[in-house]
């Protein structure tokens, strides 16, 4: 799907476990410039339901299982999550929908820019306005 797609990281496994590292710039298209994390979601709650303008991050489940629903105004996608070693891309114009947490699911987030308010498109409406020009 544009601007969307699954990375698969190294996975180091050993007798101790496994270990995942991740170079900003060589394991991930982007500088990484922040990162956060989402813990402890309650079962049924649903998260997302935006869009970035220029933000290109990557979404990786450390933890549990995470659904993510990704769509643009042509194509919709729905991909689980439930692997350290594989990263969700997503870059700009691209609608996200987070739901089905699983217990104890931990959701990390490498982010190209700094966070900013200004970047989001939370309206629906407003998201198909702006992304109908670049997905004609
Ligand atoms: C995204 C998905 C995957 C900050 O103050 N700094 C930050 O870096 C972030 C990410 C959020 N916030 C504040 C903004 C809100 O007051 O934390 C609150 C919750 O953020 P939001 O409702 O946007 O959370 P999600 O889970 O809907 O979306 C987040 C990211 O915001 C978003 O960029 O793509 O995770």
């Amino acid at each position: 799907m544009y601007n969307c797609s699954l990375i698969k990281f190294k996975d180091i496994t050993d007798k101790y476990g496994h270990l995942t590292p991740i170079e900003s710039k060589i394991d991930t298209p982007f500088e990484v410039k922040r990162i956060y994390y989402i813990t402890r979601v309650k079962q049924g709650i649903t998260r997302g339901f935006h869009s970035h303008r220029k933000l290109h991050q990557v979404l990786i489940c450390l933890n549990g299982s995470i659904k993510i629903r990704v769509k643009n105004p042509k194509e919709e996608e729905v991909v689980e999550l439930n692997d350290p070693s594989i990263g969700l891309y997503i870059g700009p114009y691209v609608w996200r929908e987070m739901f089905d947490f699983s217990e104890e699911s931990v959701l990390l987030v490498l982010a190209s820019e700094y966070y900013d308010e200004n970047d989001y498109i939370r309206d629906y409406d407003l998201y198909l306005k702006e992304a109908i020009k670049i997905y004609r």
